[in-house]
């Protein structure tokens, strides 16, 4: 029985380039999450209300030049001046891995062209090269919610089949370039979200949409598919590789032991399954048929299709854990948790909500990792855990967050129990390691950071950096590798 974290465990952080890197300069193209707008006055549920649903009129005004919203991801944290500070700071934390991502619209600005754009590209060797000088080892994610809009605006987003080749041509030119500084890649970012919030998944427009289901799972199809070629690219280019698929996972828990409730918690564990389950074992799992025939969904699949998925499964799984749901068969009697709009399940009576809504439950993440390692039998990547959470300067500059440092520990220590328990894990990096834009509210104030970056909601400040209390605590984590986590 292994008794802690095994040697070699890769102890980091995440981010995602579209919440981070600003840097709309050097020919980088607008992408889909360069959309979303922020105005503090209005109410919260506003903000995550664009998330769930794209307008025509928000994309023309994206597309606007003369546009005077205030588009937060287009500046981020301006990791892309700031990246050699940011990662010696990552460096100073003991950092094994750095989970970060690339902007397709910053190698193919529109996304359909031919050849790359070597300004995007230099700048990702140089990020490379950095981590490389500290032995930080990088995860790369290929996609995380930021397709060039053009190719929202001029195919409709991955309903089109013409997304395979376009991603599929990107993914071979980061493999060719990067193949002697990457070996852990990942296709698409929480590849299930796609149900949730379409536009920032797959770029197709939520508003007036009369085929939404049908167009969220043909996309997800022809991602299926792309993911797969890149996969088989990713092993012949670089040997050695590891390739990943990533699901957000909220564990639903059925509300009471009424049979009711349990059926419900397995469908909606299936919603998200179905994604994992194509991509882990390189099929659709026999349970798809009634899914789609009760969503009246009817998927194009081409010939040759069901073959590049069984070829090209994934290496192994990552996946984002935040919060459990709660399933219950009778919702209209409880209250429900709209935490971020991103699930509607009932409120679970045993746990605690953050500040927006999420619900914390660090024991169902144990059973997430021993759930999901029984499905699939391959390694698995924390791609994603933590708390975002309001923070205060003190007078003495000084971050006391706590709160965030008793989040982490409870979720590492779960965590090593299901190591104990014999899951297989490969690394655990934590979200927003650096506090960076929210993907769902457009927020910096919703942070996750061990560092703090100075700037508000509205997009003013120095952008200094500080070290948080986290900052020491997560050091000492990784130093002592999960041995000491008070
Ligand atoms: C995940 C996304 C990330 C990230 C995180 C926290 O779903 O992969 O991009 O931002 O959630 O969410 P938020 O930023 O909305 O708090």
């Amino acid at each position: 029985m292994k008794k802690g974290f095994p040697e070699g465990f890769l102890w980091g952080g995440a981010t995602a380039a579209n919440q981070i890197e600003g840097g709309l300069t050097d020919s980088k193209g607008l992408s889909v999450s360069d959309c979303y707008s922020f105005d503090s006055k209005l109410p919260m549920s506003e903000w995550s209300k664009q998330w769930k649903e794209m307008t025509h009129d928000q994309v023309k005004e994206a597309l606007n030049e003369d546009s005077e919203l205030y588009f937060p991801k287009r500046k981020g944290i301006d990791f892309y001046h700031y990246f050699k500070e940011d990662i010696k700071l990552f460096a100073e934390m003991g950092f094994k891995t750095y989970r970060m991502s690339i902007a397709w619209s910053r190698i193919f600005p529109n996304g359909d062209e031919l050849e790359p754009n070597e300004k995007g590209l230099e700048f990702y060797d140089c990020v490379f090269d950095e981590l490389i000088k500290y032995k930080i080892e990088p995860i790369v994610t290929i996609s995380h919610y930021e397709m060039p809009l053009n190719l929202v605006v001029e195919y409709g987003g991955w309903t089109n089949r013409k997304l395979i080749d376009f991603f599929v041509n990107y993914s071979k030119c980061l493999f060719v370039r990067y193949k002697e500084k990457v070996k852990y890649w990942m296709t698409f970012n929480e590849i299930n979200s796609v149900t949730k919030h379409p536009f920032t998944s797959v770029g197709v427009i939520e508003e007036g949409n009369p085929n939404l289901m049908q167009d969220i799972y043909q996309s997800a199809h022809h991602q299926f598919v792309a993911g797969a070629l890149a996969t088989q690219l990713c092993h012949e280019i670089i040997p050695d590789s590891k390739m990943g698929c990533m699901i957000s996972y909220q564990m639903p828990i059925p509300y009471s032991c009424n049979p009711d409730d349990v059926q419900l918690s397995v469908e909606e564990q299936r919603k998200t399954l179905f994604f994992s389950d194509v991509q882990m074992r390189g099929y659709y799992p026999a349970y798809t048929a009634r899914m789609f025939r009760q969503l009246g969904v009817n998927l194009i699949v081409k010939d040759g299709d069901s073959a590049i998925l069984k070829n090209n499964p994934a290496d192994y799984l990552g996946f984002s854990y935040y919060m459990s749901t709660a399933s219950s068969s009778e919702p209209e009697k409880f209250d429900t948790v709209q935490g971020n709009l991103l699930n509607n399940g009932v409120k679970n009576p045993f746990l605690s909500v953050t500040e927006w809504g999420w619900q914390v439950d660090p024991k169902s993440f144990r059973v997430s990792l021993n759930q999901l390692y029984d499905l699939y039998q391959k390694p698995i990547l924390v791609a994603e855990n933590g708390l975002g959470a309001i923070d205060t300067v003190g007078n003495d500059n000084k971050i006391n967050d706590s709160y965030r440092i008793e989040y982490l520990k409870n979720h590492i220590s779960e965590m090593k129990e299901a190591i104990k328990d014999g899951v297989d894990i490969l690394g655990y990096t934590s979200w927003g390691c650096i506090d960076c834009i929210s993907a769902s509210t457009s927020q910096i104030s919703k942070r996750y950071g061990f560092i703090y970056v100075d700037m508000d909601d509205e997009g003013n400040g120095t952008l200094e950096r500080m070290k948080k209390d986290s900052f020491y605590w997560y050091k000492k984590v990784i130093e002592t590798n999960g041995e000491i986590l008070n």
